[in-house]
């Protein structure tokens, strides 16, 4: 499935009517002019008239054409879309928000964005600040003082800049910080009236090659000789391979390294693939917490590495427990450089004993170079039992017939629900997994789905996301936007007719409490009726199969669903699973809610 034999993997375009030769400039000509110089590809929107200015531009100033337009049903979707995007092409988007209204909707999905670190550009507006060009009511329940505040605390910048020139300026420093690791959404508040008034010319456009994001910083070679020399003299290294770049590149070196050290090497569910994980050396299925097993492995490690592991500290707890952490830890993270007051999502303190501040991407290399080659100390992979359901429809069961007929293809994982066990399906490349929401804001699956399908259209590349139903039914509006502008994908949808995660917690409460365990579905269940999910994707131009009720239909519907999606279609299906978990979601130690 490339661009060249199959054209509906090209973004349908919205071709604006060419309008009269333009005499007039307006501020927002001036913003999307630098909104093109900056190479921004698209912007995933939902309109509104305090950005009526910008719209125009992009469509009659430009053509809308880079950036291009791509409505979405709620700003929720749009911003889900921008992380999809970046999570599957290290490349940054733009999103479009109306107001303090359109905000307050994207601000869940610019949280889950913030906490994956991943880059994107969020352009926003008010109404008119001087209240004297206000329209009576309307714009002043659209105008907020320091609207930035409401994401303020979960955006790595904001800004709202009074003139054109200050717009240049502001739109390239929210590239700039967005893009320098750890990355990050910023917003720029773009007022009614700047973009309306008339500027008579375009101002001059800055040469933005001058205003981009740093290189990678890299480590001093003080600190790589620490990290060396307390990993060369490890009896048992381990290295908690977190997160890590989409490239092939380091994804080769990180094997090498590990190849080098003869290293354990996890790898963890809540990011995207960083290590191949049906390597030797890699140490147990990817998971949200470490399972006693794990634990138990790590446990036994004299240095541990840490590659920009997601809590690392909460890590070392569950293997440690209470008592210090005997082990050597070298932490190799520029995360604490957005570690700030409001929200916790920096985790716990680790010890460190040698802290190299920088990406993964940019110390692998230098200490592969620099430690010595270990001589394997008998390390296998533990041999985690794979649980399969055979007879029951279970997520168990559609992993196994998306591998069985997936064998030898290239798949992107660009989702995996709740109850997913990391030893469902292997990742051998960067992009077979690119991780989960970031931030736990349920609804992103379908966004994120249909923004990495946009980044990998032309790369052969099938996306499939597996979601819950209570995350498909939040987000399930992207697959018009998907639909619209023909980005295959395909969405498997787990159906277990409940937000189920939390029948769980509820489970536990009432033993705990020694009330009855049977009321755990109340309040919890979308049952009576059953959502057609199916007609919700054919509602709105998709392709939609099911609902899959037994096992021996599960393989035709995928495959028909794959054949579908790599003719061009946004494909659902709706697989009615049995509730259950293969997996600890709850995060406590040593108990396999399987049921
Ligand atoms: C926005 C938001 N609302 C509520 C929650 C709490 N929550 C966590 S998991 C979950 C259930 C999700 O249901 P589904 O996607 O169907 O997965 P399942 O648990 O059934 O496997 C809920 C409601 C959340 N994390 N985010
Ligand atoms: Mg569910």
């Amino acid at each position: 499935m490339n661009a060249k034999d199959n054209p509906a993997a090209i973004v349908r375009a919205e071709t604006p009517v060419a309008g009269p030769e333009q005499k007039e400039i307006w501020g927002s000509d001036a913003i999307a002019a630098m909104l093109r110089q900056m190479d921004i590809p698209y912007l995933a929107l939902n309109p509104g008239a305090s950005y009526r200015g910008l719209h125009d531009s992009i469509v009659n100033f430009l053509g809308n054409k880079k950036p291009q337009m791509l409505l979405c049903l709620h700003e929720e979707s749009a911003i889900a879309i921008a992380q999809g995007y970046a999570k599957a092409s290290g490349k940054m988007m733009g999103a479009v928000v109306h107001s303090n209204v359109g905000l307050m909707h994207a601000s869940m999905a610019i949280f889950n964005a913030w906490c994956d670190r991943m880059p994107m550009l969020v352009l926003g507006a008010t109404g008119p600040w001087d209240a004297a060009k206000r329209r009576p009511w309307i714009d002043w329940i659209h105008t907020a003082s320091d609207q930035g505040a409401l994401v303020r605390d979960y955006t790595k910048w904001d800004n709202q800049p009074a003139s054109v020139s200050a717009a240049y300026e502001a739109l390239m420093r929210a590239a700039q910080i967005a893009n320098t690791a750890p990355c990050g959404p910023t917003y720029v508040n773009l007022d009614a009236a700047l973009q309306e008034a008339k500027i008579g010319a375009l101002p001059s456009l800055p040469d933005t090659t001058r205003f981009v994001a740093p290189e990678p910083v890299v480590p001093s070679a003080h600190l790589i000789d620490v990290a060396s020399k307390l990993l060369s003299n490890a009896k048992h290294p381990v290295i908690l391979a977190g997160r890590v770049s989409r490239s092939e590149t380091g994804w080769k070196q990180r094997v090498q390294f590990a190849e080098k050290l003869q290293a354990c090497v996890f790898t963890d569910i809540k990011v995207g693939a960083a290590f191949p994980t049906d390597h030797p050396l890699h140490a147990a299925p990817p998971a949200t917490f470490l399972s006693p097993v794990a634990a138990q492995i790590l446990r036994e490690a004299d240095v541990v590495l840490s590659l920009d592991w997601v809590d690392l500290a909460g890590t070392l707890k569950q293997a440690w427990g209470a008592e210090p952490v005997s082990a050597k830890v070298i932490q190799v993270s520029p995360d604490a450089h957005s570690h700030r007051g409001w929200s916790m999502d920096y985790q716990g303190l680790p010890p460190i004993d040698g802290y190299l501040m920088c990406e993964p991407d940019a110390a692998v290399p230098l200490l592969l170079d620099a430690v010595k080659p270990r001589i394997a100390i008998s390390k296998t992979q533990s041999s985690a039992s794979v649980p399969v359901a055979t007879d029951i429809v279970s997520i168990a069961a559609v992993a196994q017939v998306l591998n069985a007929v997936t064998e030898g293809m290239d798949v992107c994982m660009t989702h995996l629900p709740l109850g997913w066990h990391g030893a469902y399906r292997h990742f051998r490349h960067p992009l077979d997994y690119v991780g989960s929401d970031g931030g736990g804001g349920i609804g992103a699956g379908p966004g994120i789905t249909v923004g990495a399908a946009l980044a990998l259209k032309d790369s052969g590349r099938l996306p499939v996301g597996i979601l819950g139903d209570g995350d498909f039914l939040m987000g399930v509006t992207s697959l018009w936007t998907a639909v619209h502008y023909g980005i295959p994908c395909l969405m498997l949808v787990a159906n277990n007719r409940s937000f189920y995660n939390d029948e769980l917690h509820q489970e536990r409460v009432a033993k705990e409490r020694a009330r009855p365990v049977e009321n755990k579905w109340i309040g919890q269940r979308i049952d009576e009726p059953a959502i057609d999910l199916a007609m919700m994707a054919r509602a709105q131009g998709a392709e939609g199969i099911g609902p899959v009720t037994r096992v021996s239909d599960l393989k035709p519907a995928i495959l028909k669903a794959i054949a579908a999606v790599k003719n061009g279609a946004v494909c659902v299906v709706d697989i009615r699973v049995a509730p259950g978990y293969d997996t600890n979601m709850s995060g406590s130690t040593g108990t396999n809610q399987k049921r």
